[in-house]
């Protein structure tokens, strides 16, 4: 059971249940449709939905999006929920993203736990809210914050969201705060159907459709969605749906949403297999040989994700270098909010530089990054090899040479893997690891662990020239 129901003194309890993020496929449709009935048979005072395990509901079920799709359609379930003469009241904890957004939007009312998010991301699969966002979303919050949203996509915080009108309250415990809303105040509340529709504004529309073209260049969906949040504003409500609706079908068997889509889950199947998920070594403390642009790099990205990092390099101008490469790094980072003073200097705290190899006798994980020439990778590996705990991780940044004939020549070759990093490391979210002929699964498994860790996507990649990314970029320059 997808939705399960129960009532407690004339109070009804709806539980999205389809883990891991209750994505909303036919089953909870109908599931849901049947809750409403329920609700009316049984006519209870309010209904509380929320979702089971810590998640509202991540939207739509993306998996269904290439097979017809089923009745009941979401757009008719959350009609039933918004024009009930039972209201319902939208407990949000996790995110309420999509589909999940807009079965929030049909509720009466809608109160979110501090930490969750809320949001209509459709427009990064392509496609446009299908189940009545672009006409309830601008009825809630207003134009600008409905157009910004749509067209971009980015989910906002519960005390954004409040403050936009979208949510009512933020509670620690928004299922205790929805049952004890006063049955008057909920009963003054009109359905959100029944809204007035925004008054239109051409040169709001104007300008972000130039601003559109510009930072959503080539993307069809963030347009369309503007034009179909625009036309709806001069239609009946219900006609508005069955305009989104036909241009969200018509976009989901696009090239682009189906491009969106394969990424979308691309990515996630680039999680480490199952049977590595388990085997990898705790990093705590991450040695960094070579402080150049990757070490660099490199380096301020372990410290960003909480690591003890020790950057080791030739000599003292070296280190000099080092420092300051990853001090620009925090400044910036500080300069564009990303972390605070304190996080700063927690991070300068956690750095220690050094030419000692001894630094690397209590370290997990070392990730060599000099410039490329085999020797020295062999006399650094070497180093650390004598230096390390028999069960650390070894791993080259190497771009382009051989990860075996490295590890030929150490004395646990299995230990070895290429952590292959793109400029700038501490950004870009690509991370290659590069499996050697003897890479232990153990290696690898920490070289996922880490990859997670630092939120990058991990892809796996054999020894060859270029492993994946500089290998598809060689040929796309010869093309
Ligand atoms: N559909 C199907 N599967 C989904 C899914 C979705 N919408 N969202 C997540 N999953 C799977 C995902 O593939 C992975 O599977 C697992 O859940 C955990 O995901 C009508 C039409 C919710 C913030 O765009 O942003 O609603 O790999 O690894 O890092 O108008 O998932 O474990 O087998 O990402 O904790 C709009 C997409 C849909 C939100 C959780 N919704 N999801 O992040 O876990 S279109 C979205 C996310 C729509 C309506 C329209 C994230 C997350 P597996 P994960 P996470």
């Amino acid at each position: 059971m997808q939705v399960t129901m129960r009532s407690e003194n004339h109070v009804g309890y709806v539980t999205l249940s389809n883990p891991p993020v209750n994505a909303i496929g036919q089953a909870l449709r109908q599931g849901l449709l049947e809750a409403v009935r329920w609700a009316e048979r049984d006519r209870l005072d309010r209904v509380i939905v929320f979702g089971a395990g810590g998640v509202f509901a991540a939207g739509a079920d993306a998996k269904e999006f290439d097979s017809p799709p089923q009745a009941p359609h979401l757009p008719e379930v959350l009609n039933a929920i918004d024009e009930s003469f039972v209201p319902w009241i939208a407990a949000i904890e996790g995110v309420a993203l999509g589909g999940g957004a807009e079965i929030a939007m049909a509720c009466r009312m809608r109160i979110m736990a501090p930490d969750a998010r809320i949001g209509l991301p459709e427009v990064t699969l392509g496609v446009i809210p299908g189940a009545g966002g672009t006409a309830r979303l601008p009825r809630l919050v207003g134009l600008q914050k409905a157009v910004e949203m749509i067209t971009m996509g980015k989910p906002i915080g519960a005390q954004e969201a409040r403050s936009a009108g979208l949510v009512h309250a933020v509670e620690d415990d928004p299922i205790e705060a929805a049952f004890m809303v006063n049955s008057e105040e909920l009963g003054c509340i009109v359905p959100t159907w029944e809204f007035h529709a925004p008054a239109h504004d051409p040169d709001l529309f104007r300008m972000a459709r130039e601003n559109l073209k510009a930072k959503m260049a080539g993307q069809e969906a963030p347009l369309r969605a503007l034009e179909v949040i625009e036309a709806g504003l001069s239609l009946p409500f219900h006609q508005a749906l069955m305009q989104e609706r036909q241009v969200f079908l018509e976009l989901k068997t696009g090239p682009q949403a189906k491009a969106l889509r394969h990424i979308f889950f691309a990515q996630r199947a680039a999680k480490a297999p199952a049977h590595l998920r388990d085997l990898a070594l705790e990093v705590r403390h991450a040695v960094v040989v070579g402080g150049g642009t990757m070490g660099a790099g490199i380096a301020y990205a372990l410290l960003a994700a909480g690591l003890q990092v020790t950057v080791l390099e030739a000599d003292a101008a070296g280190l000099q270098r080092a420092e300051d490469t990853i001090g620009k790094l925090t400044e910036a980072s500080l300069k564009r909010g990303i972390i605070d003073a304190a996080q700063a200097a927690d991070q300068r705290r956690r750095m220690t530089l050094s030419t000692e190899y001894s630094e690397a006798a209590s370290a997990q994980l070392a990730i060599e990054a000099v410039f490329e020439d085999m020797a020295v990778k062999h006399e650094i590996l070497a180093k650390l090899d004598a230096v390390m705990p028999a069960d650390a991780v070894l791993a080259t940044n190497t771009s382009y040479l051989d990860v075996n004939e490295m590890a030929a020549r150490l004395m646990d070759p299995t230990r070895v893997i290429g952590l292959h990093f793109f400029a700038p490391a501490h950004i870009m979210k690509l991370l290659e690891i590069v499996q050697g002929a003897q890479s232990s699964d153990r290696a690898i498994s920490t070289g996922y662990a880490l990859a997670k860790r630092l939120g990058k996507v991990p892809v796996l990649a054999g020894v060859c020239d270029g492993f994946i990314g500089n290998r598809i970029l060689a040929r796309y320059r010869e093309a």
